[in-house]
């Protein structure tokens, strides 16, 4: 059952398709005082979701803010990162969901000043929360995936192996990753082109130096069967004569300042101003252009930036040289040295700057702030409704940086710029239950770490992982050490384990359909399935993956095995050098051995097997083989 209640919003943000009358009984579980709403947490409430954000599957013990925020530096402390997914489940004494439609900040406190009390505290009252109840975890998430709509599905080589680097220059460094893994076995499906391919970081172009013949070597890439990804930045360069400039300006398309000139922030294309996506018109205009690339062969695309990211404003930039000018001559105590070096510094994403531009909606003028959790999300929907009419006849592959609840209808997500940390597999396993939650099937993490050196073993376990993920994309940042699977010596184990994903790739594409059709998860935490069962409550380094598959990756450096909790009697399936066996193995507590490069799962019925391939298009979905027939009477 959901109930509705409202708190006078000031803008529908779409989140929701199925409309529901406000409830005429007081709001449950929570008491709501000045502005803040709160409910206490019986002591073995877990809580479960807000989506992206990170910190164990249990979010308990933690204050979280809804802030899309572009934060290259994903430390535990963090409040915030690129999506704002305010949906949660409280398990306790009382089981509930709850989700806060609202756009603009929010906190959830979560036992991070009282351990025992939730908060919940929007900036300002204006809002719609629903709240439902259900028989089960599954069928609370289930009611709330109803209420938000069905997920996106990517077309089906969006399963396949994508390899990714922010620094790939031109034609004959991609065609030199389609070459080295194609030499070395290892499938691909997708390469990924970084903003080094455009012009001037200008969106819509494509750099003619670097890409002589852009649309050949797309078709070339094809027949190869391997599909190029371009990205798109949100903001668009301020450049007289770049015709999405000069229309976006003439027509009143890009967000305003309070005094109706275009707000113009400094991005990758230097000045450059901000779509508004919440204009119905500006937003059909955007979406529209990537008709350039798409009738250039274009099948897929990644949107970033569009939290929206802001390195600096150009109003508070020149307020920023005229700040520092004032330090000049002087001579500098500490703190009087710390606010100069922090004069830069702060400019970036700056509250001051998200509160001094407007967008045109169709229902009014809204500040920035206000709205500011929808930006990624209106975006997404733009891309998707153009590429819906521009590719009528297959489905585009879409994700998108910034999110908010709803984006999910439009296209998935990666999680940004985490690094190349052994903690951030764990956290890439942990984000995944609560961004299945709220609706975000199609995800996964920069594999290898995006930021910082990867190191042979580290890629191979994240892989290994990542296996899993519907988004299995290998991505790093520029001037960071090479990490495709054919950059270390011995690429046979990358061959194997990539291979692997592709033989996988009927089970786990049936398991995210099942997923999106039917409203479930795809990666579930072991509570979800086990909910009788106290231990389960405690694992979150272990996922249950669609109906009959569960995976415990290890993800410590030097670990030569882990322990894993088996909730039921199961199979053990290791994969070692490319062969597959199973092995009956009892409910309980188990140290499994994983040497590096076996990747090793748990099954609870048998598991179809397609042949290998190198690439989507190669595989066989007809001729499956089965692993696990076998399976031990449980018994304990
Ligand atoms: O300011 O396009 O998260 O994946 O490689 C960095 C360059 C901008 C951030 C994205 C990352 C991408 C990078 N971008």
């Amino acid at each position: 059952m959901i109930r509705k209640f409202s708190y006078s919003p000031m803008i529908d943000t779409g989140a929701v398709v199925k409309k529901l009358p406000v409830s005429d009984t007081p709001l449950p579980y929570f008491t709501l005082t000045d502005g803040v709403f709160s409910v206490r947490l019986s002591d073995d409430a877990c809580v479960y979701g807000l989506g992206e954000s990170i910190r164990g599957i249990n979010k308990r013990g933690w204050i979280y803010e809804s802030w899309c925020s572009d934060d290259p530096l994903h430390t535990e402390e963090k409040r915030s990162l690129y999506g704002a997914h305010n949906f949660l489940i409280v398990d306790g004494d009382d089981r509930f969901g709850v989700f806060f439609d609202y756009p603009a900040r929010l906190v959830f406190d979560i036992g991070y000043t009282d351990p025992d009390v939730l908060t919940v505290a929007p900036e300002k009252l204006a809002l719609d929360v629903y709240v439902i109840d259900g028989d089960t975890l599954k069928d609370i998430v289930r009611q709330f995936r109803a209420l938000i709509g069905k997920s996106y599905i990517p077309p089906l080589f969006a399963f396949g192996y994508g390899q990714s680097r922010w620094g790939y220059v031109n034609a004959s460094d991609i065609a030199a990753v389609a070459d080295t893994h194609e030499s070395a076995g290892i499938p691909l499906d997708m390469i990924y082109l970084d903003i080094d391919y455009l012009d001037n970081f200008k969106d819509f172009t494509v750099n003619r130096d670097r890409y002589p013949d852009f649309e050949g070597f797309v078709r070339d890439m094809r027949a190869r069967g391997i599909h190029l990804i371009p990205i798109i930045d949100a903001a668009v360069k301020r450049e007289e004569g770049y015709s999405v400039y000069d229309e976006g300006h003439k027509n009143g398309y890009f967000c305003k300042d309070e005094n109706g000139e275009d707000f113009v922030v400094g991005v990758w294309p230097g000045m450059s101003c901000l779509p508004d996506f919440l204009n119905p018109e500006a937003s059909k205009w955007f979406g529209d252009k990537y008709k350039v690339l798409t009738d250039m062969g274009i099948d897929g695309f990644w949107n970033d930036m569009n939290e929206p990211a802001l390195f600096y404003s150009e109003k508070a930039l020149n307020a920023a040289f005229e700040k520092i000018g004032s330090f000049e001559g002087k001579t500098l105590d500490a703190l009087s040295f710390f606010a100069a070096r922090d004069v830069f510094t702060r400019l970036s994403n700056a509250r001051e700057d998200y509160d001094s531009f407007y967008h045109n909606a169709p229902e009014g003028r809204f500040r920035h702030s206000d709205v500011h959790n929808l930006y990624g999300y209106k975006m997404t929907e733009s891309a998707s409704n153009s590429l819906k009419e521009l590719c009528p006849d297959s489905p585009t592959l879409l994700f998108s940086r910034a999110s908010y609840i709803g984006a999910h209808r439009f296209g998935g997500i990666w999680t940004g710029d985490n690094h190349s940390w052994w903690g951030h597999i764990l956290q890439s396993l942990q984000q995944m239950p609560g961004l299945n939650m709220c609706g975000f099937l199609y995800t996964g993490s920069d594999i290898g770490g995006f930021n910082g050196n990867c190191t042979r073993d580290l890629l191979i376990r994240w892989l290994s992982f990542a296996v899993f993920t519907p988004l299995m994309r290998n991505h790093s940042a520029i001037m960071t050490r090479g990490q495709e699977a054919t950059a270390f010596d011995d690429t046979e184990v990358f061959r194997h384990i990539v291979t692997l994903r592709y033989r996988l790739i009927p089970y786990l594409y049936n398991a995210f359909l099942n997923a999106a059709e039917n409203n479930e998860m795809y990666f579930r935490p072991l509570s979800f399935d086990y909910e009788s069962d106290p231990a389960a409550r405690e694992i979150d380094d272990q996922l249950m993956v669609g109906d009959r598959l569960m995976i415990a990756p290890v993800y410590k450096q030097n670990a030569s095995g882990r322990y894993v909790y088996v909730p039921e009697s199961m199979n053990l399936i290791r994969m070692h050098d490319g062969s597959i066996t199973a092995e009956p193995i009892n409910k309980g507590r188990h140290y499994i051995s994983v040497p590096l490069g076996d990747v090793v799962f748990f099954t609870k019925s048998p598991l179809p097997l397609a042949e290998p391939a190198g690439n989507t298009a190669e595989l066989d979905m007809n001729h499956l083989t089965y692993v696990g027939e076998k399976l031990l009477t449980p018994n304990s």
